[in-house]
């Protein structure tokens, strides 16, 4: 079974770490605070060290077109980026995801956070937004398992990723049993003690719980 464990790496995970990590798992997800703490050069040459199918950039973007695409380009040692999508479509989404296009990367679009103080009021709009731009992904939350079957079954051609697993509550693999492709794991992986074996027993524990 291929890996559906997305490393989201908010903290500095050394080198040695990495690169033992590299074929346990589908993407490597990089996130604001390590960008603060280790500079975008360090991230950069980090990135280039290691060999994983998807780096995606996640500083949730939500701004105007002009400003998504002065932060996407200088980035672009990355495979795709995490924008919201209540920000809407014109002189926004648009902007960014033509830009995207034409350097061939790719757009996710969070769809439901993971959090319990997210609202979902506005889940019809931001399935119109969905519509109209056609991300190569989505985002929703492990923990809202009803929401992934159905946008699973409404988008079934766009990839759904899955935050929320060990720490904030939902169970590993509970977001891939309800169709989502990937799960997004950070700290129940890097705070672990040993974090290699951590994550070996994370994917057994997806993989037989496909398998059954
Ligand atoms: O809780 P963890 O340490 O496993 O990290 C979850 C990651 O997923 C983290 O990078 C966070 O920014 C991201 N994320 C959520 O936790 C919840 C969302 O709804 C969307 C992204």
């Amino acid at each position: 079974m291929k890996n559906r464990v997305i490393l989201a790496m908010d903290k500095y995970i050394p080198l040695e770490i990495l690169s033992e990590i590299e074929s346990e798992v589908y993407g490597l997800k990089i996130g604001l605070p390590l960008v603060l703490d280790l500079g975008l050069e360090k991230v950069r040459n980090l990135v280039k060290e290691v060999n994983i199918e998807e780096i995606i950039v996640d500083f949730k973007l939500a701004d105007i077109g002009y400003v998504m695409k002065s932060v996407v380009e200088k980035m672009l040692f990355a495979d795709s980026f995490i924008a919201h999508s209540f920000i809407g479509v014109k002189g926004s989404l648009d902007e960014l995801k033509s830009y995207l296009d034409e350097k061939g990367k790719g757009l996710y679009l969070v769809a439901s956070m993971s959090h319990s103080g997210w609202n979902n009021s506005f889940l019809s709009y931001i399935k119109e937004v969905i519509k109209e731009i056609n991300p190569k992904g989505i985002v929703i939350g492990a923990t809202k398992t009803d929401l992934i079957s159905s946008f699973k079954r409404e988008f079934s051609s766009i990839k759904i990723i899955s935050p929320g697993v060990g720490v904030q509550g939902a169970n590993y693999g509970d977001a891939i049993c309800a169709g989502a492709d990937f799960e997004i794991i950070g700290r129940s992986i890097y705070t672990a003690k040993d974090p290699v074996n951590q994550l070996k027993s994370i994917n057994k524990i997806i993989e037989d719980r496909v398998m059954n």
